[in-house]
C-alpha cells in the first residue's frame, strides 16, 4: 500500500460520506462525485452511508415516514445513465404539503417527477416477497410528485453515489384520491406531466419494473439485508415514471393521473 492510498484509506468512510453529503445538503451545495475521489465506494458502503445519515436525521427530530425507490424505471434509468433501482428513506420534514410551492431555498437544483405511490397497510419484510405478497400489504394508492434534489453537480452520479445521497431525496407532495390497490390495474395507471399547461412527457405504471408492485417487492427484499421492514403506515414512492425535468422559479408543473386526480406544484 503507498501512502497516499493509506491516506485515502484512513480519511474515507461510510460516516465521512454522510457527514460530507448532509453538509452539502444543508448548505444547499453541490459537490463532484464521490466515486471519482473514492472508487472504493461500493454498494454496501454506500448504503451504510445513508442508515448513517438516516440515523442523524433522527437525532435532529426527523420522523421516518417511508421510503423512496429509485431509478425504477427506464426513463429514469437512461436518463441518468444508472442501470439498476435503488431504495432510500423518506421522513416528515420532506413531506410537503399539497398546495406549498417548491420551497427552493432548500433545494440546489429541483427537478420533478410524479410517481405512484402506496400507503402502507402491513408491514412488509423481505427477503423472498413477491410482487402479489407486496401488493397485499398495501392498504392505499396515491398519485405523487417527487422533486427530487442531488448533492452533485448536475446530477452526474453512479449508482452507489446516489445511495450514498439517499437517492437525491428533496421533498414530495400526495395527490387528492387514496385509492384501493384493487380498484385500479396500476400497470395500466397513465399519467400526464405538464409544465406550464404543456405536456412534457407522459407514462403508465407498467414504466415503473413492469408494476408498481414489483419496485414494492425489490425495496422490502433489499432492506432486509440490512435488517430493515417496511412499516405499516408508511409511504413509499415507486420510483419516477418519467423522466425528472427541472423545476424553474416561476413555473407550474403539473401530474395527472387517469385515477389517482391531479396535483400542481408552483416552481417557487
Ligand atoms: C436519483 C433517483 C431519484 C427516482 O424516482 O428515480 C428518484 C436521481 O435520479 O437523482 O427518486
Ligand atoms: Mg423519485
Amino acid at each position: 500500500m503507498t501512502n497516499d492510498q493509506r491516506t485515502s484509506a484512513q480519511r474515507w468512510s461510510a460516516g465521512r460520506i454522510a457527514d460530507i453529503l448532509l453538509h452539502a445538503e444543508a448548505t444547499t451545495t453541490s459537490r463532484t462525485s464521490l466515486s471519482a475521489e473514492w472508487p472504493a465506494l461500493t454498494l454496501p458502503v454506500a448504503y451504510e452511508a445513508q442508515d448513517i445519515a438516516l440515523a442523524a436525521r433522527k437525532a435532529r427530530g426527523e420522523i421516518v415516514t417511508g421510503i423512496k425507490l429509485g431509478l425504477t424505471s427506464r426513463a429514469k434509468q437512461r436518463q441518468m445513465g444508472v442501470d439498476a433501482p435503488s431504495v432510500a428513506w423518506l421522513t416528515d420534514v420532506m413531506a410537503l404539503p399539497a398546495g406549498d410551492p417548491v420551497p427552493r431555498n432548500r433545494l440546489i437544483h429541483p427537478r420533478a417527477e410524479p410517481e405512484i405511490a402506496f400507503v402502507m397497510g402491513r408491514r412488509l419484510v423481505g427477503p423472498g416477497v413477491t410482487a402479489a405478497e407486496a401488493l397485499a400489504a398495501v392498504d392505499r394508492v396515491v398519485g405523487a410528485i417527487e422533486i427530487i434534489d442531488s448533492r452533485y453537480a448536475g446530477f452526474k452520479f453512479t449508482l452507489e453515489d446516489a445511495v450514498a445521497d439517499n437517492n437525491s431525496s428533496g421533498v414530495y407532495v400526495t395527490g387528492p384520491f387514496l385509492r384501493r390497490p384493487e380498484d385500479l390495474d396500476l400497470a395500466l395507471e397513465a399519467c400526464l406531466l405538464e409544465v406550464d399547461g404543456q405536456i412534457v412527457d407522459t407514462a403508465t405504471g407498467a414504466a415503473v419494473q413492469g408494476h408498481p408492485a414489483e419496485a414494492l417487492a425489490f425495496a422490502a427484499n433489499t432492506l432486509a439485508e440490512r435488517g430493515h421492514a417496511i412499516e405499516a403506515g408508511w409511504t413509499v414512492l415507486t420510483g419516477g415514471m418519467t423522466d425528472a425535468i427541472a423545476v424553474e422559479p416561476g413555473a407550474r408543473v403539473a401530474a395527472h393521473f387517469t385515477s389517482l386526480g391531479s396535483i400542481t406544484i408552483a416552481g417557487g
